[in-house]
């Protein structure tokens, strides 16, 4: 059932195994009042959803995206993974336990920011999603994301590696650890 109360229109139901940058209303010029804005995320049964930030901000304490493990908001308070308002210059990925995952945004009645942009990948048992390469580094491993596998990353003359070097490839489909960064040594 879709039920889109914005003015602006917003939200809606995404499908594809991966998908974005989705955004708030009118991004990135600042949202409006009175939003509320529902994502469904829906990806093949078996599935886990990885959900990263571009960037966050509402205003704190007032404006605030909710996201919850399931396919809606009518579960109780467990099934809440985030709740998010104000700044935030940097967000964990934020990962489901199961194939869904929904999203409510909401403002009041005034002060608004620029909001949020959002991206999704999705992993199947016993395989995880690209990790990426971090800009000034390299990895030895292209390909093979499957359970059990690592991925060992090093950084190009002049940068310093930031984080760990090797993460390995969880039976879950997640990784041991975030893909590490190069640093500028000056
Ligand atoms: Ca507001």
């Amino acid at each position: 059932m879709d039920k889109i109360t914005s003015g602006t229109g917003c939200g809606g139901d995404l499908t594809a195994s991966s998908g974005g940058p989705v955004t708030s209303p009118n991004y990135p010029g600042n949202y409006g009042n009175n939003e509320n804005c529902e994502w469904l995320i829906t990806v093949p049964e078996g599935s886990i959803i990885r959900l990263t930030f571009d960037s966050f901000h509402t205003e704190g304490g007032y404006d605030f995206l909710t996201i919850y493990d399931g396919a809606s908001d009518n579960a109780t308070d467990y099934s809440i993974m985030s709740r998010l308002s104000g700044y935030h210059s940097q967000i964990t990925p934020i990962i489901s336990t199961s194939n869904t995952m929904f999203l409510r945004f909401t403002s009041n009645r005034w002060g608004s920011r620029q909001g949020f942009q959002f991206n999704y990948t999705s992993s199947t048992a016993g395989k995880c999603w690209d990790p990426g390469v971090p800009t000034n580094g390299n990895r030895d491993n292209n390909s093979n994301f499957t359970s059990g596998q690592t991925v060992r990353y090093t950084c190009m003359d002049g940068y310093q590696l930031l984080g760990t070097a090797n993460i390995t490839c969880q039976p879950n489909g997640t990784w041991s650890g975030a893909t590490p960064g190069c640093g500028g040594n000056r």
